[in-house]
């Protein structure tokens, strides 16, 4: 249930609803406002009725919550915070990739291994790693919201785990449209541009697919667009067509292939980012990854990154990692004992290291 979400959704909207132009023009007697206002209030009412939510409910009490246990355990610089977002309707083959956070998560906590990061971070202090649940994403769907408004309510939900320092978001995709939203949302919180390090089998930078704009093979260029980002780096590319280097070219993107990573390991697996800007972010598709460690993806792509290529690409790279997203596990690929689950559960483990401090 994510309902408490929903409920505060709605009651912006309403508030939104009320308060435009257009709304006041077509009001032809005063119950009508009336009526909403009272609306209104009752589902405001409803909501702080119910402080935190049902766990998992994503919303503005949950980070908030989370942040005043993090500074009420004496804070940190920074708190690595897990949001899921379980869209996967952007996806141009199978849409699994929505059911993908509750299976990290799963992984995450797997008692199959223990709560220490390679480096040695405990997972189980919430200084390290905590949880604000999902945004409500089939929820809102389901009451006919189109993407323009949904990929709002992401940016929106991004913020508020940025609003409660020391909280930086990991987001769980979902699909890779979600970059989009998110990255929009750390780059006009923090007032600037970031650095993005991407990780993936693809340059997801098509100008759209299929007709959607919001396509997973689009996300990198509606960030560009929008100027969220400095540098984008691309490594692990091994699947490109003449428009995806167009594009890298038009938005000056620094495209790292597969078939020169033995040439480029060394600069890879020892990287300096984000000086001059508000910060890095990092993006990892699963499918950066080869198939043999990470079948679990909708979009399998033979001659791809070690998982230990990978791990010394993040664990070397010096940089101030501000967010970061894991996306495009798709469970309905996986092996039946979900190995993919826990090659993405391990990115996050090593990912909430990397940022939190
Ligand atoms: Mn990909």
């Amino acid at each position: 249930m994510h309902g408490f979400f929903v409920i505060n959704w709605i009651s912006a909207e309403l508030l939104f609803t009320y308060l435009s132009p257009n709304r006041f023009a077509s009001v032809q007697s005063n119950l009508l406002p009336c009526f909403w206002f009272c609306i209104y209030f009752f589902f405001l009412l409803s909501a702080s009725i119910q402080p935190c939510g049902e766990l998992g409910g994503g919303g503005f009490t949950m980070a908030k919550l989370k942040g005043e246990l993090v500074r009420a355990l004496g804070g940190a610089k920074a708190s690595t915070s897990l949001l899921g977002v379980p869209l996967g309707h952007n996806s141009s083959f199978l849409q699994g990739p929505a059911f993908a956070p509750p299976r990290i998560r799963e992984a995450i906590w797997c008692g199959s291994t223990n709560s220490t990061t390679e480096e040695g971070k405990d997972l189980n202090d919430p200084r390290v790693l905590t949880d604000v649940g999902d945004v409500s994403i089939q929820e809102i769907r389901d009451c006919g919201v189109d993407d323009d408004r949904l990929m709002k309510v992401i940016s929106d939900s991004v913020k508020l785990v940025m609003e409660e320092d020391p909280l930086r978001p990991l987001v769980l995709g979902g699909d890779h449209s979600i970059s989009f939203p998110v990255v929009r949302a750390v780059s006009e919180k923090l007032g600037g541009p970031v650095d993005i390090l991407h990780l993936d089998a693809h340059p997801d930078i098509y100008h759209s697919f299929e007709g959607n704009k919001y396509s997973h093979a689009s996300p990198f260029a509606r960030i560009m667009e929008g100027g969220y980002a400095r540098r984008l780096l691309q490594v692990g590319i091994r699947s490109i067509t003449s428009e995806g280097r167009e594009q890298g070219k038009r938005f000056g993107v620094e495209q790292y292939e597969m078939r020169t990573f033995s040439r480029d390991q060394h600069f890879l697996e020892n990287l300096k980012l984000g000086e001059g800007v508000k910060g890095v972010y990092i993006s990892v598709d699963v499918d950066c990854l080869d198939p043999a460690f990470a079948p679990g993806v909708s979009h399998i792509e033979p001659g791809g990154l070690s998982f230990r290529n990978v791990l010394n690409i993040l664990h070397n790279l010096q940089a101030d990692v501000v967010a970061a997203d894991v996306v495009e596990l798709n469970p309905q690929r996986d092996t039946v004992d979900g190995m993919t689950a826990m090659v993405a559960a391990k990115l996050v483990r090593e990912l909430t290291a990397k940022i939190s401090k």
